[in-house]
């Protein structure tokens, strides 16, 4: 008897002793195993003997029994609950957000100045009735040339340095190519519609050229098209003189001077005084106080009856302009390379 109820007080305390030292989970569930575990457990193999007690010593050893189980569940317990709440604030403190530190800023990505001035440009076409078509890349030797009085020999032809595509259709006759301007949507536009027409046709030109300060091999252009009964000249200085003064300021003044395009008869190129010394001249205009900024003309009558229309009942004007030029002139980008670089610095600063 003596033996069993000194073995429980002894389990009791050095159990409790044990559970006090413990730190961790595993360690817990390890204590649990050894004093608790059902089979192995040191406190039910002592409790295995009560039944081997003579009866007058059961009851006093049964009731130390029962006190000291209940003691080493309520310790476990309590010992249990007091690691998960150590566990849970050191999770929370492991995974606490400092409110009071600077956020974490979410880069912005932004227009391409490209885009920014191609939609200021069709903006500023767009009070006069102007909407916008796009075109086909990949092009027609028939539209890009032939259509707009450039013939396969024609001397013209030499101003555009063409990439020619190595296909042809099926009866070898009409070459392709990667259009170098985008005035053979003025024939595919007239060809699909009757007048009255005006359109702006924005879009990717290549040329097979060196590249230099000025010149790209891949950049874009915006055609007009204006066609419709009793348009002169008039009307196409009228159109670009107001385009002018929307986006480059209501001071500027406008030169129209002749320039030759087969497509169109007269043909001019169309420059605005310089805003940046005002016509002084200056690095920006090259000392000229005029800059340059797109060819325009009356749109051939040949054009006209080529695509069905009687050039004694409609005429109309067409131009072109580049906005990678035009976006230089107003920025002050001093090389057009800058554009088609992808160098961030910049690009962020539009
Ligand atoms: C043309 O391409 C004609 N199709 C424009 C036209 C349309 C005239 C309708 C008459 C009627 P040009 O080759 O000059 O013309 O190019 C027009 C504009 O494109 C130029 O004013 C310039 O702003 C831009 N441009 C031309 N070549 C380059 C180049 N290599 N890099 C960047 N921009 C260019």
């Amino acid at each position: 008897m003596s033996t069993l109820t000194d073995e429980l007080t002894d389990v009791e305390s050095s159990a409790l002793a044990e559970l006090e030292r413990i730190s961790d989970r595993d360690a817990l569930e390890e204590w649990r195993v050894t004093w608790q575990g059902r089979r192995q457990g040191r406190l039910p193999k002592l409790l295995e003997q009560l039944p081997t007690l003579p009866i007058e010593d059961r009851r006093e050893a049964g009731q130390l029994a029962n006190r000291v189980r209940t003691a080493l569940e309520n310790a476990y317990e309590e010992r249990r609950a007091v690691l998960e709440h150590a566990s849970v604030s050191q999770r929370l403190s492991a995974e606490a957000i400092d409110v009071t530190l600077p956020g974490r800023r979410v880069p912005a990505g932004g227009l391409h100045p490209t885009t920014q001035t191609l939609r200021e440009i069709i903006d500023a076409f767009k009070p006069m009735g102007f909407t916008v078509v796009e075109g086909p890349e990949v092009e027609w030797d028939y539209y890009n040339f032939e259509a707009l009085n450039i013939p396969a020999d024609h001397p013209a032809r030499d101003q555009w340095d063409t990439l020619w595509l190595d296909i042809e259709d099926d009866d070898g006759k009409r070459p392709l190519l990667l259009r170098t301007h985008t005035s053979p949507m003025q024939v595919r536009i007239m060809e699909a519609q009757e007048p009255p027409i005006r359109v702006l046709v924005p879009g990717r030109v290549f040329r097979h050229e060196a590249t230099d300060a000025s010149h790209e091999s891949v950049f874009f252009q915006v055609e007009g098209l204006a066609i419709d009964r009793g348009i002169t000249f008039a009307d196409l200085k009228g159109t670009l003189y107001a385009f002018a003064r929307r986006m480059f300021g209501p001071d500027r003044r406008v030169r129209f001077r002749c320039d030759f395009f087969p497509f169109v008869e007269p043909g001019v190129d169309m420059a605005i005084d310089c805003f940046a010394c005002k016509g002084n001249g200056c690095r920006v205009c090259s000392q000229s106080g005029w800059l340059e900024i797109m060819g325009a003309g009356m749109v051939h009558p040949k054009i006209l009856q080529r695509v069905g229309y009687d050039p004694d009942e409609y005429t109309g004007f067409a131009f072109g302009m580049g906005p990678e030029r035009i976006a230089m002139l107003r920025h002050g980008i001093d090389d057009i390379r800058h554009f088609y670089a992808n160098d961030l610095n910049f690009l962020e600063q539009f």
